[in-house]
C-alpha cells in the first residue's frame, strides 16, 4: 500500500516534469491608448514555442483605438502589409493576400479585452511584429530576435 502511493507520487512528478518541458514560454503584452506595445524585443530559440497574452489595456472604443498583435515572418514588408491591413477590417486586419507571411496573429481587442496566441519559431532571423490597427503599425512595432 505504501509503496503504490509512492509509486502514484513519483509518476505525478514525472508527468509535471514531462509537462513542463513541453509547455510554451509565455509572454505577456499589453497595448495602450497611447498605441504602445509593453513588449517591445523578445529573444528566443530557434524551435522555441511562445504563448503571447495579448491584453488591451486602454479605455477608448474598439472602434477608434482597437489593438491587434500580428507576428511576420522574417523579411516580410511590414509597411507594405500595414498598408494592405486598412481594407481587412473584416478579418481582424489581417489582409487574406498577406496571410502567407503571418506567423501569429491575434483577434483586434477593445479596452480590456485579452488573447493570446500560440505558436513555434522554427528557424532564426527578425520576426517583426506589429498592431495592424489602421494607423498604428508604425508606432506599434517589436521584434522577436531567435537565434
Ligand atoms: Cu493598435
Amino acid at each position: 500500500m505504501k509503496t503504490r502511493f509512492l509509486s502514484v507520487l513519483t509518476l505525478t512528478g514525472l508527468l509535471a516534469a514531462a509537462s513542463a518541458v513541453a509547455a510554451p514560454r509565455v509572454i505577456e503584452i499589453t497595448a495602450n491608448d497611447t498605441m504602445q506595445f509593453s513588449v517591445k524585443s523578445i529573444d528566443a530559440k530557434v524551435g522555441e514555442e511562445l504563448k503571447v497574452v495579448f491584453t488591451n489595456v486602454g479605455t477608448l472604443p474598439k472602434e477608434a483605438m482597437g489593438h491587434n498583435w500580428v507576428l511576420l515572418k522574417p523579411g516580410t514588408d511590414a509597411n507594405a502589409f500595414g498598408a494592405a491591413a486598412v481594407t481587412a477590417k473584416d478579418n481582424n486586419y489581417v489582409p487574406v493576400s498577406m496571410k502567407d507571411k503571418v506567423v501569429a496573429s491575434t483577434k483586434v481587442l477593445g479596452p480590456k479585452q485579452k488573447d493570446e496566441v500560440t505558436f513555434k519559431l522554427e528557424a532564426a532571423g527578425e520576426y517583426t511584429y506589429i498592431c495592424s490597427f489602421p494607423g498604428h503599425f508604425a508606432a506599434m512595432k517589436g521584434t522577436i530576435k531567435v537565434k
